[in-house]
């Protein structure tokens, strides 16, 4: 979608400070950093809600989760078999969620303590 934020960062118009690619996901550091590592984790086709795309297609949603494990793994969230020290994943959905950018994106946050329950 030429209108969409994210779609134009997958095409390359807008720069991303990428951490994590494969052939249908990528991962970039969040412009407005909510935690010492802020990552967003998105499908490369454009799908505006987790909701809508495992109906569309369950295996790329299961593929962003999987790249957004390994970025946590990556940035010393967790290791391969075990959830330590931790991260949170976090998908907006919806303007009472405050979902601004409307294709999927998993904010991977960690690196500190996170409060219950989020704002
Ligand atoms: P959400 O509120 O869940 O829709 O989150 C959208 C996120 O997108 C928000 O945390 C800020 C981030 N964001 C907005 N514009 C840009 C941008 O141009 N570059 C990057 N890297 N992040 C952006």
């Amino acid at each position: 979608m030429s209108d969409c934020l994210f779609c134009r960062m997958v095409a390359g118009e807008i720069p991303a400070d990428v951490v994590h690619e494969t052939d249908r996901t990528l991962a970039f550091r969040d412009i407005n950093p909510q935690a010492p590592t802020h990552v967003l984790v998105i499908p490369k086709d454009h799908h505006a809600t987790a909701g809508l795309l495992v109906g569309a297609d369950p295996q790329l949603l299961a593929d962003v989760v999987a790249a957004a494990h390994a970025v946590a793994v990556q940035e010393g969230l967790a290791t391969e078999d075990g959830p330590e020290p931790g991260y949170r994943l976090v998908a907006n959905t919806g303007p009472q969620a405050g979902q601004t950018v409307h294709h999927l994106h998993l904010h991977v946050l960690g690196g500190r303590d996170l409060g219950w329950p989020p704002g």
